[in-house]
C-alpha cells in the first residue's frame, strides 16, 4: 500500500516537468505534386543474401527478414544462391503468364470503365508475386489468395472466359452472381474462394494446412494477403496456430506499399519490416524483392520445401508496389505522387524477366511483342465469347429467385415464402 502511494507521489512530482504525451502520426513520404525519389531506400545488390537449409531454425536467419532476397540483377544475369536455375521453357512460361495476367486485367479495367462490369481489381506491378509462387507450387497445393492473386488462376491455366463471366456476373457464373466481381472460387484449381473481409483467409489456409497434416497428406496451403491486412487480428492468430503447431503454410505478405488510401507506414512499415513479424512467432521469414520472379520463385520453393519437410510454416514478405489504382473504384491521384511508380527502384517483373530471357539469348524484342500482341487478341477473344453471356445490366443473369437456393439442402418455409413473394411483386410490378 505504502509503496503505491509513494509511487504515485512520485509520478506526480515528476509529472510537472514532463512534455504532454503525444501520439506519432505516419505520414507518406511524398503526396499528389511531389516529385517521388527512392534514392534513400536501402536495396542490397542482387546475390547478396545467404541461403540457409530449408530446415534451418528460425532463430538462426533473422537478417533474412530484413534484408531483400533477389536474384536478378541490373544487366539481367541471375545470380547468387537463391538462383533457381530454372530451364529455358520454365523460365518463357513464367514470362508468358505475368503478360497474359497483365493484358487481362487491361482487358478488364476497360470492361468496367466500358460499363460492362461494376468493379474489378488490377494487379499490375504484382505479377511476379503470383506467377513466380504458382510456378513453385505443386499444381494440388491450396492456394487461400487476397483479391489480387489472379495470376495463380492465370499460371493454372483456369480459362479465362470463366473468370470473365464471374466477373459479369452473367449466365455463365458458377458463383450465380452471388459474389462481388474478381472475387473467384476454383476448387479444381486448388483456389480458395475469395472474401472481402480483409485477412479471413490467413486462419482458413492455416487451418486446411494442419488438418493436411492431421491427415497425413502431403499438400501444403498458401495464403497471401495485403500489408495493410497484417494490422488485422487474423492475421496474427493464424501466425500464433502456424507457429505452435509448425503447419505446412507458406504466409504471403505483399508489401505494395498502398492499403487503398493509406501507406505502408499505418500498417507498421515505419518501425520494421512485415517479414519481421515472423521472428515474434518463431517462424522463418524472408524479406523478398517482388518484382524480381526469380526470387519469388527462389523464396516460395525454399518455403514449400521446409513446409514438406515437416520444418514448419515461412513468412515471406514480397516488397513491391501497386502501379495502378486500389480498384476501379480509386482515384491514387488524390492521395499519392504520380510519380511514385516510374521511379519505383525496383523495376517492373515482366521487363525484368523479359531482359533475362533475352540476356539468355532464349527470346528477343520481337517475340515479346509478338507475344504480347497474341495474348492482347486471345482476351478479347475470350471477352466476346464471355460477353454472349451477358454483362450487367443486360439482364443475362442467373434467375433472381436462385438466390435463395443452396444455402440450405432443402429450402425452409420462411424462405420459400419470401421467394415467392418477390416472385409475386415482380408480376404484380409487370416484370
Ligand atoms: C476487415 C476489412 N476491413 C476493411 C476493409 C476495406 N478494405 C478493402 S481493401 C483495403 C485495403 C487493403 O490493403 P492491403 O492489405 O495493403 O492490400 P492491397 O489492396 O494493397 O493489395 C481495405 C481497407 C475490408 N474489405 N475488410
Ligand atoms: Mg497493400
Amino acid at each position: 500500500m505504502s509503496d503505491r502511494i509513494d509511487s504515485d507521489a512520485g509520478r506526480e512530482e515528476a509529472g510537472r516537468n514532463l512534455p504532454p504525451l503525444r501520439l506519432h502520426v505516419p505520414e507518406p513520404k511524398f503526396r499528389p505534386g511531389d516529385s517521388a525519389d527512392f534514392s534513400d531506400f536501402d536495396i542490397p545488390p542482387a546475390g547478396a543474401q545467404a541461403r540457409p537449409d530449408e530446415t534451418a531454425q528460425p532463430a538462426g536467419m533473422r537478417d533474412l527478414a530484413y534484408g531483400l532476397v533477389r536474384v536478378l540483377d541490373e544487366e539481367g544475369a541471375a545470380v547468387g544462391p537463391w538462383d533457381p536455375k530454372l530451364p529455358p521453357e520454365m523460365l518463357l512460361k513464367m514470362l508468358r503468364n505475368m503478360a497474359l495476367t497483365r493484358a487481362f486485367d487491361a482487358r478488364m479495367f476497360r470492361a468496367q470503365r466500358q460499363g460492362k462490369t461494376s468493379f474489378y481489381m488490377k494487379s499490375t506491378g504484382e505479377e511476379a508475386v503470383s506467377i513466380g509462387a504458382a510456378a513453385a507450387l505443386a499444381s494440388d497445393d491450396m492456394c487461400f489468395p487476397s483479391y489480387r492473386q489472379q495470376g495463380i488462376l492465370i499460371a493454372r491455366g483456369w480459362p479465362i472466359v470463366d473468370m470473365m463471366n464471374q466477373i459479369y456476373s452473367n449466365k455463365g457464373d458458377r458463383l450465380k452472381g452471388r459474389q462481388l466481381p474478381i472475387m473467384y472460387s476454383a476448387r479444381d484449381a486448388g483456389f480458395f474462394s475469395i472474401s472481402g473481409n480483409l485477412t479471413t483467409q490467413y486462419p482458413q489456409a492455416v487451418g486446411w494446412a494442419m488438418a493436411s497434416a492431421a491427415r497425413g497428406d502431403t499438400r501444403i496451403a498458401a495464403t497471401w494477403c495485403g500489408e495493410g491486412s497484417t494490422a488485422e487480428g487474423d492475421f496474427h492468430s493464424a501466425c500464433t496456430f502456424a507457429s505452435v503447431y509448425r503447419a505446412p503454410v507458406i504466409m504471403n505478405v505483399v508489401n505494395n506499399q498502398w492499403a487503398i488510401s493509406s501507406f505502408s507506414g499505418f500498417a507498421g512499415a515505419e518501425a520494421t519490416t512485415f517479414a519481421a513479424r515472423a521472428i515474434g512467432y518463431g517462424i522463418a521469414g524472408l524479406r523478398v524483392d517482388g518484382n524480381d520472379a526469380l526470387a519469388v520463385y527462389a523464396a516460395t520453393r525454399w518455403a514449400a520445401d521446409r513446409a514438406r519437410a515437416n520444418a514448419g510454416p515461412t513468412l515471406i514478405e514480397h516488397f513491391t508496389y501497386r502501379v495502378e489504382g486500389h480498384s476501379t473504384s480509386d482515384d491514387p491521384g488524390a492521395y499519392r505522387s504520380a510519380d511514385e511508380a516510374s521511379h519505383w527502384p525496383l523495376g517492373d517483373p515482366i521487363a525484368r524477366l523479359r531482359k533475362h530471357c533475352i540476356a539468355l539469348g532464349i527470346w528477343d524484342e520481337e517475340r515479346h511483342a509478338a507475344m504480347d500482341r497474341e495474348l492482347a487478341e486471345m482476351v478479347r477473344d475470350a471477352a466476346r465469347e464471355a460477353e454472349k453471356n451477358g454483362i450487367l445490366g443486360h439482364g443475362l443473369h442467373h434467375p433472381m429467385e436462385s438466390m435463395f437456393e443452396d444455402v440450405f439442402e432443402e429450402m425452409p418455409w420462411h424462405l420459400r415464402e419470401q421467394q415467392q413473394k418477390m416472385l409475386d411483386e415482380w408480376k404484380a410490378a409487370g416484370l
